[in-house]
């Protein structure tokens, strides 16, 4: 589904429901690409994660991640958002007359808002208002790809704006109800008068019932994902995780000379893609890039992006790429962190790497950053620096829990001497009639799996 940020007008309402629409790819009709002016609003609450040096700048990356031109910027240190708009009253004034001079089609707010907040701020603006995860939603639809993707960021679309749909029901319905199709069509517009009530209710239905069955698909999806990731579990399996535009893509396809959409955008990468990591001397590991994260990352969006998760969250090992030379890459490895925890991979073994260290001005942040965390090295995706120390760590790591042990394969059974010569390190060979007997160094786990599909490898013995 295109949640485009054109389809929230208050005269949407008795169409069907976007997401029961085919996906295109908006990038694809450049005329429509720009259609859109954004006035940008923050309310700076107390504790706020935001660059408070520049409190708009990632909200503007994202807008311009989706497509949509700034026109205009406002923000406002408030100690909580007023109930009825999030903002004062003489900043709403303020925004109002703003949003007239710079001609702005559209507002967006950095703050989650109510459904509530949102109704009334549109009634004032007199446009439409959106905010910062429903932009972020936008972005994901836009760049879903897969059938996989595209369901999960449908059922959270649907999940995150359904209670404000039905806000804008409930509104409508009262407009109807106090003073008939005249006062609907001032508010709605062209489109909203007719059959009321009952097409509000019929809406309702297809919202429902579309959610549930994006739920059971989403259900298939991950248990197909989760048996996928299970047939690789002998394998060791490191993930690339961190903010949205660290490098991560940059990184797997220096790594693996793959070739993995990479761009200055946020959200360039949002399916997962597994691809063997030759790490040399015949080793070889499996290395996943993944969606990237952000600050307040909408709960309903990492509920629903588990199984593109599943490789992250049942990695032998976590890449945390970070840009050092971003100002906030303090604060953006904390959000991270923050998601790896609700995913529940804080105990996964993590390396962390200060990427762009080719462009980054400040060295006291990567020193600090150094101090403050275990196992971090300094790299440049871009230029290929610090990727030798990498190889060498991440070797040493899936070596990790190794044994000595000598094993006998018979000839015929090609498919598992390939496996496992790919697996471990192969000391010596000695060629009977019937087999061969190697002398290896290998990971406890991989070994054992291996004797588990494998049941004509004999371990003679083991130490
Ligand atoms: N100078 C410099 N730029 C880099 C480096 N690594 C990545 N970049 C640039 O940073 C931008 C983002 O890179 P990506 O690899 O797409 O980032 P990502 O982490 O995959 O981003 P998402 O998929 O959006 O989460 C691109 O313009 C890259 O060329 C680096 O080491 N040095
Ligand atoms: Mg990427």
């Amino acid at each position: 589904m295109r949640h485009s940020i054109r389809s929230q007008q208050p005269s949407d309402h008795r169409e069907t429901p976007r997401s029961t629409r085919p996906v295109r790819d908006p990038f694809g009709d450049d005329s429509a690409k720009r259609l859109e002016r954004a006035a940008l609003v923050s309310v700076l609450l107390p504790g706020t994660k935001a660059d408070l040096r520049n409190p708009l700048g990632e909200l503007a990356s994202l807008a311009e991640s989706a497509g949509v031109k700034v026109v205009d910027m406002m923000v406002q240190k408030r100690m909580t958002l007023s109930p009825k708009t999030g903002l004062g009253k003489g900043k709403l004034a303020e925004l109002v007359e703003r949003v007239t001079e710079s001609k702005a089609n559209v507002v967006i707010f950095d703050n989650d808002l109510a459904p509530r907040q949102i109704r009334e701020l549109e009634e004032a603006v007199g446009c439409k208002v959106l905010d910062r995860s429903e932009l972020i939603l936008d972005i994901f639809a836009l760049r879903a790809k897969t059938r996989e993707a595209q369901l999960q960021v449908e059922l959270a679309q649907l999940e995150y704006t359904a209670p404000r749909l039905r806000g804008l029901w409930t509104h409508l319905e009262r407009i109807a109800g106090a003073g008939g199709g005249t006062a609907a069509g001032a508010v709605g517009g062209v489109g909203t008068r007719g059959p009321g009530e009952r097409q509000i209710e019929i809406d309702r239905r297809v919202v429902h019932d579309r959610i549930s069955f994006l739920r059971r698909e989403i259900e298939e999806v991950d248990k197909r994902k989760q048996r996928e990731v299970q047939s690789r579990s002998d394998q060791f399996t490191v993930s690339l995780v961190g903010y949205t535009n660290s490098g991560k893509s940059t990184l797997l396809n220096k790594l693996t000379q793959s070739e993995q959409y990479t761009a200055d955008l946020l959200f360039a990468t949002l399916d997962t893609k597994t691809v063997r990591w030759s790490l040399g001397e015949g080793r070889a590991v499996l290395l996943s890039d993944t969606v990237g994260f952000i600050r307040d990352l909408p709960h309903h969006l990492i509920a629903s992006f588990k199984a593109t998760l599943e490789e992250a969250i049942h990695a032998n090992l976590l890449l945390h790429v970070v840009d050092i030379s971003s100002p906030t890459a303090w604060q953006q490895m904390e959000s991270v962190d923050e998601v790896l925890k609700s995913l529940g991979c804080e105990n996964i073994p993590q390396l962390t790497l200060l990427n762009k260290i080719d462009v980054a001005d400040d060295v006291s942040l990567a020193e600090m950053l150094g101090r403050h965390r275990a196992d971090v090295l300094q790299i440049s995706a871009l230029t290929g620096e610090g990727l030798d120390a990498l190889i060498a760590e991440v070797t040493r790591r899936a070596k990790g829990d190794a044994l000595d042990a000598t094993v006998r394969i018979p000839h015929h059974e090609g498919k598992l001497m390939t496996e496992l010569c790919g697996l471990s390190d192969v000391r010596s060979r000695r060629y009977t009639d019937e087999a061969v007997e190697l002398d290896i160094r290998i990971n406890r786990a991989q070994l054992r799996q291996l004797q588990g599909r494998y049941p004509a490898l004999s371990v003679l013995q083991s130490h």
